[in-house]
């Protein structure tokens, strides 16, 4: 429906500058080593496109010097650098008609790859899928990470003045309340409890997800932000919406979380739409698997839901 003769770019970000663990930004590599490309290709996807023309584009992000904090933000600059580089490279990509891949990397990039999908696709809607609502605004983030709030970046929540003296004033809010869901939710902080209420954001806990189970929730989630099915859709997986069962090669597990099939459902529920238009796959650890089945049981449920969403399961 939106997407060029099923064209594919997928691009790396091997960051990890919206939080404070080292290996993150080996996600990408992992994902990549195990496979990814010639999955992707045996789903019938053309790889299009990237540095290479095959369809990759690895990116490469450099820490600014002296990047201090600004009020509780860590590593402002080195996030808004990579991120705006990020966005302008997905724009490029929306763009060309190809859907776009982020491979990450920290869920802070999502704040690069939305911008730039929807620059594209400027009625897109948002699924996030998370164990996290990323919700937190520069003020009320309690850990000053900001892979713990790009989506109050991307609907615009910070104050204004905040904003426009910051260094993420390049970020347009480009995200309208009524177009993001979420779906895994189970830790949230107080400030983003307090926004899912204000602007009645539809959230999906995994109470939601137990009471009405998988199928209801996706269906309500889509009606909620999509109800005419007219909407090019974004997914945003971060690997730790699953339960740590499945995987615990991530920065911040929280127990209770989603099954592997609940998250491939979910995936699947999209590529049955026709509609997706990008995806990230994000926050995956390999230095925080314990063992090697660990990462690779990790890397391997992400692959999956990257095959789910590209239509793996669809007859
Ligand atoms: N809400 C907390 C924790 C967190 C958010 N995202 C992750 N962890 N992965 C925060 O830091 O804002
Ligand atoms: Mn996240
Ligand atoms: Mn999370």
């Amino acid at each position: 429906k939106f997407i060029k003769n099923k064209e594919i770019t997928v691009i790396a970000a091997p960051f990890s500058g919206g939080q404070p663990r080292g290996g993150v930004e080996d996600g990408p590599d992992h994902l990549l080593k195990a496979g990814l490309l010639n999955q992707v290709r045996n789903l019938g996807w053309k790889t299009v496109g990237g540095s290479t023309d095959t369809g990759l584009t690895v990116m490469s992000f450099t820490k600014p010097p002296n990047d201090t904090d600004v009020g509780k933000m860590k590593q402002p600059r080195y996030v808004s650098n990579a991120t705006q580089t990020l966005y302008k490279e997905t724009a490029k990509v929306s763009k060309s008609g190809a859907l776009s891949l982020l491979i990450g990397g920290d869920h802070s990039l999502a704040i690069g790859s939305v911008s730039g999908v929807f620059e594209a696709h400027p009625d897109a809607c948002l699924l996030w899928i998370d164990a996290h609502a990323d919700l937190n605004t520069p003020e009320t983030t309690e850990s000053g990470n900001l892979h713990g709030c790009p989506v109050s970046f991307l609907l615009g929540l910070a104050k204004s003045a905040e904003m426009e003296d910051s260094v993420f004033r390049w970020v347009k809010p480009c995200l309208a309340t009524g177009r993001l869901a979420y779906i895994g939710l189970r830790d949230l902080d107080a400030g983003e409890r307090a926004f899912i209420r204000e602007y009645n954001i539809a959230a999906y806990t995994m109470h939601h997800v137990d009471k009405f189970g998988i199928g209801r929730v996706v269906e309500m989630a889509l009606d909620r932000i999509n109800p005419d099915k007219a909407r090019p859709i974004h997914l945003s997986f971060d690997v730790d919406a699953l339960d740590p069962i499945y995987t615990p090669a991530t920065g911040t597990p929280v127990r209770g979380g989603l099954t592997l099939r609940e998250g491939c459902y979910i995936c699947e529920a999209v590529a049955e739409t026709g509609a997706l238009v990008g995806m990230d796959l994000v926050e995956t650890n390999p230095a925080l698997g314990s063992t090697d089945q660990a990462i690779q049981e990790t890397v391997s449920a992400g692959l999956s839901l990257v095959r789910c969403a590209l239509g793996e399961t669809l007859l």
